[in-house]
This record gives C-alpha cells, structure tokens and sequence, in this order.
C-alpha cells in the first residue's frame, strides 16, 4: 500500500486521496456455470490490485501502473468508447466508461496502481483491476452503490469495452468474498452465503498449481463455450441451463439425440451445478474430506464434456491425486490458466515436489505453486 502510495504522489505530486485493494480469486468448484445462471464458490486470494486514486473536475482519466512499461495512459473521458482498447488500460478505463454509461456522475480520476494477482493464470487478475477502480471511485464520487452492482458494472466493463464474454463470478468474489470463507453465489440473483472455509483447522491445505500455460478469454473458445450452452438452452426451450433439473438431465440429453456438442456442454453444465450444492451441502454438515471426489469429478467433466483442459492441467490433476491429493481440478476459464489440489497438510510438500518433477519430465515450464487460504474481498485500505 505504502508503495503505491508513494509511486502516486511521484507521478502527480499530490497525495491520493484514497487507497482501495481487489483480490483475484480461486474458484472452488462451479466452472462455467455463471453464464448459465447457475452457481459457482470462489473464495479470494491474498494477491491484490492496489489502487491510489483521486478524483479531478475536467473530464480526464490519468492511468498509470507499476506493472507495465511506459509512462501514464491519459484519457479524455468523452472519448472512451467499446472495444476501442486492447490494452490493460481497458480493465479501468471500461468500469469508467461502464459508470458514466449508467448516468453516475464521474468527471474523471488519476490513478495509480500496482497488481500482485499473476496475470493470464485463471485468477482473475483483470476482475480485481475492474473492482478495485469501481470501489475506489463508487466511495470518492459517494455513489452509494451495493457490492452486487459494482460486480455487474465491472461485468459490463468486461462484456462491452473490453470485448470479452464473461460472466459474473469473478467480479462478485473479488467485490463480495469475507475471509476464512468460500463465496456460494447463485448466479441468476445474485444472492450469496459465506461459507466458512478453514482447511488448515482440519488439518489440510489447498494448492494453487499455476501451470504458467497463459490463457485468454477474449480470444474465442470461451465465446464458443457460451454461444453453445446458450444454444443447449434454446434447444430445450428453457431460458438458461441452470433451469434443466439435475433429475431431469437423462430426459434433457435423450431430447437432444445425437447433437453431440449440446450433450456435452449441457451434461457438464447441469452436474457442476448440481456439484456446487453437494459441496455446499459436505461444507456445511463438516465433511471437508469428501468434497475431493466431487472436484476430482468437476475436473473429468471440463476435460472431457466441455473440453477446456489442457495437458498441463491434466498433468497436476493426474500427479497430485497419485501422489495422495484428496482431490484436484482445473479453475477458472481453462485453456491453461491454474489448477488446484486439496491435500492432508501432511502430504502437501510429496505433492508439490511430484508436480514439479511431472513437468521437469514433461519438458513444460516450471509451475509455480502457492497455498490458498481464503483472504478478504475489496476494501479501502487509506
Ligand atoms: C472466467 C470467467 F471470467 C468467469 O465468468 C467464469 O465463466 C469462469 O471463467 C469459468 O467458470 O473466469
């Protein structure tokens, strides 16, 4: 904080007159189910975007991060426009565009910041550079706006001005997630339960495999996943797939017939949903060991229905539960991006050490490996 302090008042000579931080997060278990209204549970990390912001009067927006090469981005606010950026100056110029669209009253802003979320790993290291900017400026411009509404602007930002599908959770979590929990969040109202979420007091750990394979979601597969499971709907005449009733799939699958494609976006949609809750429902009756199985199964169903995994990622799965992981699964959107590994506190360093010799072996780039323990959501820090 202290630095990102400083490096403001380095480039604008004036103290800021705020500091906010946004994690990225890691996604438990309900991947791909936002954009099909259905339920996902992230928790936070302890990485952060840092922002030091204030506000200025003339329609301006200076951007500046400690991150990326080159001097400060300055921006005519009247001037922003969709798609008009390929920068990561889009994240925070979007949620600007994003607030001014909504008619709330922002005349511009100098900010600063610095980002400890790695990039392109699955973490969402862009939704906690679009919520860090949204809070900073939702308390400078005393906008009174809810968290949830922050979410879905940021959302918006990354949907219209950035130009990338997605949907609501990683927004939601880096804006809504509470320490020592898990984020179950249904999708379609937005509403929440913080589920505690204290491995170590049970004596394991959780992982974070970033396989370094750098993923992109503006780039068009994620956009195929979405068009498809969104034509799975139409298909069987529901709004979204999160209304096909898990006792209900057997007769959803045989009305689609031989539609290969839709039977495996929408079998994979309608379990993992249906995995959210029965791992809400082991969570919360004290059963943490046995949520392994469920996201061992989550992992299978993204490899082989919905066809987002990758051999990296399916190196972690495969040599984390040979080496005695509880159980493991890729996060986030896919094509690369990180994995994660339950594990007896007591076998994380034998995990660790086979994923690391599986990709020596393999000839991949080293992994880089870090335990998650549920961290705070968004916040003013100064
Ligand atoms: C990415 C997206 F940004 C999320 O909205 C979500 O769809 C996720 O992939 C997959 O669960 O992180």
């Amino acid at each position: 904080m202290e630095q990102v302090q400083r490096g403001f008042v380095e480039l604008y000579g004036t103290e800021p007159e705020g500091v906010w931080s946004a994690p990225g997060r890691v996604n438990l278990i309900g991947e791909h189910t936002d954009y099909n209204d259905g339920f996902v549970m992230p928790f936070a990390l302890p990485h952060t975007a840092v922002a030091a912001v204030s506000r200025r009067a003339d329609g301006v927006l200076r951007l500046h991060s400690a991150d990326v090469e080159g001097g400060v981005v300055e921006l005519r606010l009247d001037d922003l426009a969709p798609e008009s950026d390929r920068n990561w100056t889009a994240y925070p110029a979007g949620v600007v565009w994003a607030l001014r669209e909504a008619g709330h009253p922002v005349t511009g802003a100098d900010v600063h910041l610095a980002s400890t979320v790695p990039s392109g790993a699955g973490l969402s290291s862009s939704a906690a550079l679009e919520v860090v900017i949204a809070l900073a400026l939702n308390d400078l411009y005393e906008l009174g706006l809810p968290r949830w509404q922050l979410a879905r602007l940021c959302q918006r930002a990354e949907n219209v001005y950035v130009g990338a599908p997605t949907g609501i959770m990683d927004q939601t979590a880096s804006a809504c997630c509470e320490e020592g929990h898990a984020l179950f969040l249904d999708t379609r109202d937005l509403s929440q339960k913080q589920i505690p979420f204290d491995l170590a007091a049970e004596g394991m750990r959780l992982l974070v495999v970033d396989t370094r394979v750098k993923h992109a979601h503006s780039d068009g597969e994620y956009g195929k996943r979405r068009a498809g499971c969104e034509r799975g709907a139409a298909l069987l005449g529901v709004d979204a797939l999160r209304d096909v009733p898990y006792d209900g799939l057997d007769d959803a699958l045989a009305r689609l017939g031989d539609d290969e494609e839709a039977v495996r976006l929408v079998r994979h949609v309608v379990t993992e949903d249906e995995r959210v809750e029965k791992t809400v429902a082991l969570l919360e009756s004290g059963e943490t060991r046995a949520i392994g199985p469920v996201l061992v199964a989550g992992h299978a169903s993204l490899r082989d229905d919905f066809r987002i995994s990758c051999p990296e990622l399916d190196l972690v799965v495969d040599t984390a539960l040979a080496s005695g992981a509880l159980g493991a699964r890729m996060t986030g959107g896919g094509f690369g991006g990180s994995a994660i590994v339950l594990a007896e506190a007591a076998d994380v360093d034998t995990i660790t050490k086979a994923v690391e010799e599986a990709f020596a072996a393999g000839g991949y780039t080293a992994p880089r490996v870090f335990e998650a323990v549920p961290a705070a959501g968004a916040r003013r820090l100064s």
